[in-house]
């Protein structure tokens, strides 16, 4: 079961995904991250007693964000992006590994909703960078009780020659037209019980082949989760709610880049399967 935004003949609406049936819920992805985690869980209980439901194949899945919701990403929470990243930046390498040990996580502001896209939509490489990788991420999305309600899947698009020049230019590496994809939906919170132990699987295809695939496991990460979304709320607000991406653990080794017509599939068990193809 999963919480989506969707376009269909009479407009974009949000509904509850349940195998074919899709249950339309009044209201946006905003007002449902106003609610607390016990109200969203009757409100959707009780919608999927009482709505009829639609098809499934009869609606386009959208972006399940939408008005003032942010995407914030923490970042080096896993040893093998402090080590990619230091491989790649020569000069600074040991800011990555002082943010690994630090009390202080590393948190960047990704996205507004309306620039977010979807599963199914193109992603993109800026045209002035020369090495580009998808970033493979569960996604907190949080209420604007600092309660997670729910679990996603991110791709924080990056550009490891723009970063690795100076870290200084990190919002030019990450944050662009098409940098930031979300989605299938939104996994209900108890729908999962270990976020903390979750594999998550990332294949880039080319031209109908294989290019470059791996996995991990949440297990991994050098922090836990409700450090991080503490570490977010100090000092913010956020009355529409927002998605924490948690950072990544999966990148392909120099000199790989993305081109025009990959296929990125990130999936990650029990959440959902993210797929978007690159336009460079
Ligand atoms: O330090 C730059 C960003 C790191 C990041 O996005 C990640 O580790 O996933
Ligand atoms: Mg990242």
């Amino acid at each position: 079961m999963m919480i989506i935004r969707y376009r269909d003949h009479h407009g974009i609406a949000i509904g509850v995904s349940d195998g074919p049936s899709v249950f339309p819920l009044t209201g946006d992805m905003a007002s449902l991250l106003r609610l607390s985690r016990s109200e969203l869980r009757s409100r959707l209980d009780h919608q999927r007693r009482t709505v009829e439901p639609i098809d499934r194949e009869s609606v386009t899945l959208l972006a399940p964000i939408d008005r003032l919701t942010e995407v914030w990403a923490a970042g080096v929470t896993y040893k093998a992006s402090k080590s990619a990243r230091m491989e790649e930046s020569d000069l600074s390498a040991d800011v990555y590994e002082r943010v690994y040990e630090a009390e202080r996580p590393e948190l960047f502001f990704k996205s507004v909703a309306w620039r977010v896209v979807g599963d199914g939509a193109d992603i993109r490489a800026r045209s002035d960078s020369s090495v580009d990788v998808p970033e493979a991420e569960l996604a907190l999305v949080i209420n604007s009780h600092r309660e997670v309600i729910g679990y996603s899947v991110c791709n924080d698009m990056s550009s490891r020659s723009i970063e690795g020049d100076n870290p200084l230019y990190l919002p030019q590496a990450k944050i662009y037209q098409g940098s930031c994809a979300i989605g299938p939906g939104i996994t209900p919170f108890w729908e999962i019980d270990r976020p903390d132990d979750l594999t998550i699987g990332l294949s880039i295809r080319r031209d109908g082949a294989l290019a470059w695939d791996g996995a991990t496991s949440t297990s991994q990460l050098h922090r836990r989760l409700d450090e991080l979304v503490d570490w977010l709320h100090r000092e913010l607000d956020f009355p529409d709610g927002v998605w924490l991406s948690t950072g990544t653990s999966l990148v392909p080794a120099l000199p790989f880049t993305l081109t025009n017509g990959d296929v990125v599939e990130i999936a990650i068990e029990s959440v959902g399967t993210l797929t978007n193809t690159v336009c460079r």
